[in-house]
């Protein structure tokens, strides 16, 4: 049986990736933080499946514990202060855990487990300013916020670790990727989220930022296969993962308002608050290096992926207000 130890397991990725993994067979080992409150809503469902271990990005001792007492033959590196927005007001943070917690677990791994295969996440917000479109393996990196900067030091220490001391370690270069389990505060959710509340009489207005951004959006769960793909390869190499699609965040509104027969320009206010000191404009993802080495693909595309997600969103709001039911019958797509 494979041994697999996943950090972020509870996050949106780690969740879609555990539940690959337990269907491969594989044993899975989870690193979990200390939190006041213990949060498995992503993986309520597969808890008793998983091996937790407790460990932190930012403690090493911890992360080779884990190493040691799970000896895994892969290791997924998916952990991290994921949220761009947040690096901002948190850029020493975000760097101890985002990016210097990289080198932590690579340490962890060379110095308990060398042989094990390991996978980093890194982000397309490395690429940040337009420098080359679309955005590929060979495009420079020019990153645009503190989140960025902090996976631009995890994609290299990478990358360094695979050729000093000839590790098999991965770095998949993932566009944005979203799922009825992303977090609430990431565009996507906020938008179904409160599209599933409009709805449902719950809330009336929805404050945004700058509408004009562009992202590539795929569905994670196609995107943790990608994940065990690049560590099942003879070689270890960098990956660019996405769909190859642009939209603009207005277009993301149009997409999920219609669906239940809403117009966003009805609802949408535009806030300053939410605007970023430095934007990444535009993300399009070339990734025919993934497709044509992994034989990679994707299922979902943009339109099913935001209506997944809003239905998804109506029927949670349904079950937290049951005492609204009246409201159901107007519903089309639940
Ligand atoms: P999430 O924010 O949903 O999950 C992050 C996970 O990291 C959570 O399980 C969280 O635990 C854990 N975590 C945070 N800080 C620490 C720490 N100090 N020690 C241990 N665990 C910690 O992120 P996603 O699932 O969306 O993304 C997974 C990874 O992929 C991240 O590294 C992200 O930066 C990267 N990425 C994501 C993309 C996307 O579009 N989703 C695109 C490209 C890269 P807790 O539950 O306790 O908060
Ligand atoms: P991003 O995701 O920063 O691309 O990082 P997010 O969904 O937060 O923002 C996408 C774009 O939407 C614009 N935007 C808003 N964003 C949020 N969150 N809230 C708003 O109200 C709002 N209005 C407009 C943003 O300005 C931005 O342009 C995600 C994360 O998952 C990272 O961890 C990952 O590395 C990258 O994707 C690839």
């Amino acid at each position: 049986m494979k041994k697999a130890l996943i950090t972020g397991v509870t996050g949106q990725d780690g969740s879609y990736l555990a539940e690959l993994l337990l269907e491969k067979g594989y044993k899975v080992y989870g690193v979990r933080r200390r939190t006041s409150t213990a949060n498995y809503e992503n993986v309520e469902h597969i808890k008793d499946e998983i091996e937790w271990i407790s460990g932190d990005l930012a403690d090493l001792s911890s992360l080779i514990e884990a190493v040691n007492k799970s000896q895994p033959d892969e290791v997924y590196n998916l952990a991290a202060q994921s949220f761009v927005e947040a690096s901002w007001p948190q850029p020493l943070f975000t760097g101890n855990v985002t990016a210097i917690g990289v080198t932590n677990m690579l340490e962890a791994v060379r110095i308990a487990r060398p042989a094990a295969k390991f996978y980093q996440a890194s982000s397309s917000e490395m690429f940040g300013k337009v420098v080359e479109t679309p955005q590929k393996e060979t495009t420079p990196f020019y990153p645009r916020s503190p989140y960025g900067v902090a996976k631009l030091y995890g994609h290299w220490i990478t990358v360094n670790y695979r050729e000093s001391f000839d590790m098999f370690a991965c770095s998949g270069i993932l566009f944005n990727h979203e799922s009825p389990r992303r977090g609430m505060e990431f565009v996507t959710r906020k938008v179904t989220n409160a599209v599933a509340r409009i709805k449902l009489g719950l809330q009336n207005e929805l404050r945004m930022g700058n509408l004009d951004a562009k992202r590539d959006w795929g569905f994670a769960g196609d995107y943790v296969k990608a994940m065990w793909l690049m560590l099942q390869q003879e070689q270890p190499d960098d990956y660019v993962i996405s769909t190859g699609e642009t939209h603009t965040v207005r277009e993301l509104l149009e997409v999920a308002f219609s669906y239940v027969d809403l117009n966003y320009e009805d609802y949408v206010v535009i806030d300053p608050k939410f605007f970023r000191p430095a934007e990444v404009d535009l993300l399009l993802g070339d990734c025919s290096k993934a497709k044509q080495t992994l034989g990679w693909e994707l299922d979902v595309s943009f339109e099913h992926l935001i209506h997944m997600m809003v239905e998804a969103d109506i029927k949670r709001v349904l079950a937290e207000h049951k005492y609204r039911s009246e409201i159901i019958t107007d519903v089309a797509v639940v």
